[in-house]
């Protein structure tokens, strides 16, 4: 399954690796993807979608 959020307070590369780390801490062999202009993450998991959600907004970003 493959879920894509918009996170539009992603700035860098730094926020970037914030992100993947979070998504990696509900699923470790989750594949993450994100891409910097559009501000879209992309996420290949079988974790529900919620849950990757919230990681994302732990982590201290807003997820539309
Ligand atoms: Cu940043």
């Amino acid at each position: 399954m493959s879920v894509q959020f918009k996170v539009s307070d992603m700035a860098c590369s730094a926020c970037a690796n914030t992100i993947a780390q979070a998504v990696k801490q509900v699923d470790a062999q989750a594949q993450v993807e994100t891409d910097l202009t559009a501000k879209t993450v992309t996420i290949a998991t079988q974790q529900p979608a919620e849950d990757i959600k919230k990681a994302i907004v732990e982590a201290g970003y807003t997820v539309e």
